[in-house]
Order: C-alpha cells, then structure tokens, then sequence
C-alpha cells in the first residue's frame, strides 16, 4: 500500500502548526509537507515550503515533486476579518478551495478542507442545530464556507474526488495567537486576564456560542481523514461538537483561578450580528455514528489548560 504523503496548505496557522506536528508524529517527518505562503518559522523541523493555493501551478509542482497523496487546505480568513476584507475572504476561502479539489482531481488525492458553524445563519435552529437543516448565511465567511462545502460535494458526486470536512465550532489553543474570529475573544480575555485582571468583552455577555479545545479538533480532523471513504456519508461537512458557553460563564471559570478578575463589556456592533447569526449548541450526531467522533475536553478542562499555558506563554514573554 502506498503510505500517506501529505501536502498541508495553511500549515503555520492555527489548527495548522497543530495538525501538522500531530501528522509527523504519527506518518514521520518526511510524509508531511508543510506550506506557507508569507514566513516559514526559523525553527520549524522538517520540510517546509513557501507558497500559496492562489498559485496553483506553484501548488501542482509540489504535489508532483514530493509524490503527495492527501491535500490538506486549512488556508482561511475567519469571520471578523473576511468582513473587513471580503475580496480577500472570497479568493482565499473558495478560489482556493477550487484550486484545491482541481489538484485533487488531476492527481486522485484525498483532500480535507475546514468548513464552520458559520455556514449557519438566523433562520437556522439554534439549539442542537441539525446537521442538515436551513443554511442561510448572512456573513461572509459564512457564504465562503457554505458555497465551499457544496463545491466538496459536487466534486465528490461528479469525479468522485474523496473529500472530507468538519464544521469546527469556535477553536481554542493557547499556543497560537488570537486571530480576527468571532470566537477569538474566548482567547484573547485569558491574556488580558493575566496581564490586567481585566477585560472589555465585544459580545453581549450572554452570547452563548460552541467551542471545542484545539486538541479535539485535531483528533477529529485525524479520524476523519483516516475513516475508509465508504463510511464517510456526507461529503459537504459533518457538524461537530463538544459544549457551549457564554462570555459571563467564562469570566466565571477565569474568576476561580484570578479571583480580582473583572469583566465589562463593549459591544461591538459588527461581531454581535456575526455571533447573532450562529447557533449555540450543534448536533454532531452523524459524525458521531458515521466514524466515531467523541470529544474528549470539557468546558473546565479547557478553561484550566488554557490558563496556564497563557499564563507560561506571558511569564516567559515577561523575563525578556
Ligand atoms: C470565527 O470565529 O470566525 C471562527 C469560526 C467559528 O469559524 N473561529
């Protein structure tokens, strides 16, 4: 049998730098390559490559020089800043994604490509949201991930390219900085946290939101890309879950931990419609059947590894 080689577009990103140091770990170093289209970090191990899934002939020569089996595109604009620059989102996000499953089919690679619970929009159900239900977004990102996930079917039904997705809830990680996502502010309060004991939420506090620790995220995206292609049964994007929470209800948590901790809020305008717009718990149970997803964090569990990896990450930012 031929062994998994794997091409990771977006590998410097934030689920990227994770998967792709998972993936050496279980396929060796030498089966993952890593791309990145602006800086590859000095110290990086093993192969990386600066280019970008807009260049597709840039893309194609990598796949043919390195004998790659498995595409993994994880290059995205998240919600906030796809509304700042949506030229961008729409190039990136689904050019891309086109690019991608062109590859795909010229070369017969497996490919994964994240979607999001931002492919729902305000007359989807909110609570358990089915995994196949009313899908009106309203945002952007939301229409990138939506019209992307229906591109992943059309390839798949027409040249039977074998792709698979996940609609990930909001991520959290600690060892990526928080980026321009609607859910980001559940990263950014653990740093203003430490730093200040303080900090102005852009959400109302009781916006309640689904999110999952990065770690579980990575496991799904493993299992799923290691599923026999007969069990994957939907190929625009399985929901996925793990628990739900509001700003207040993590202010909470970090409050055990920092009991001087306070928390105001500033709504901002923009990010409240996005959040608006998503639902607040997900039912992933399809995943759940199809190829055995099970989370294994929990909300605490998660508020704990996240505090005290911010926390090193400002200790040590702090002895320079
Ligand atoms: C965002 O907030 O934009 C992302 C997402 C839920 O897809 N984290």
């Amino acid at each position: 049998m031929k062994k998994e080689k794997f091409l990771v577009i977006g590998a410097f990103g934030q689920i990227g730098s994770e998967l792709t140091a998972v993936l050496k770990r279980i396929y060796g170093e030498n089966q993952v390559v890593a791309v990145g289209h602006t800086t590859i970090p000095e110290d990086y191990q093993g192969i990386a490559v600066k280019a970008s899934i807009l260049n597709p002939e840039e893309i194609a020569a990598l796949v043919k020089k390195f004998q790659i089996t498995t595409i993994i595109n994880l290059a995205s604009f998240l919600s906030v800043k796809s509304e700042i620059d949506p030229d961008g989102a729409f190039a990136t996000n689904l050019l891309g994604l086109k690019n991608t499953l062109d590859l795909a089919k010229e070369f017969h690679l497996k490919v994964f490509w994240p979607s999001s619970i931002a492919v729902f929009g305000p007359t989807t159900p909110k609570n358990n949201t089915p995994q196949s239900t009313i899908i009106e977004p309203t945002t952007m990102y939301g229409l990138t991930k939506r019209a992307g996930e229906l591109l992943c079917q059309y390839y798949f039904l027409k040249w039977g390219v074998d792709v698979r997705s996940l609609r990930y809830p909001g991520l959290l990680d600690y060892k990526t900085p928080p980026s321009q996502g609607t859910t980001e502010y559940a990263k950014w309060i653990f740093y203003e946290a430490i730093k200040k004991n303080l900090y102005q939420c852009p959400l109302r506090e009781d916006t309640n939101l689904p999110m999952m620790y990065m770690e579980d995220a990575i496991l799904a995206t493993i299992k799923i890309l290691d599923t026999q292609a007969k069990k994957i049964k939907i190929r625009t994007s399985y929901n996925l879950y793990a628990f739900s929470f509001t700003p207040k209800q993590l202010a909470l948590k970090i409050k055990k931990f920092l009991p001087d901790f306070s928390i105001s809020y500033k709504i901002n305008p923009q990010i409240q419609t996005i959040a608006d717009s998503w639902p607040q718990t997900i039912d992933d149970s399809k995943a759940r059947e199809d190829w055995g997803w099970q989370p294994k964090y929990d909300f605490d569990e998660t508020v704990s590894i996240m505090f005290s990896g911010i926390k090193k990450i400002i200790e040590k930012q702090n002895e320079y």
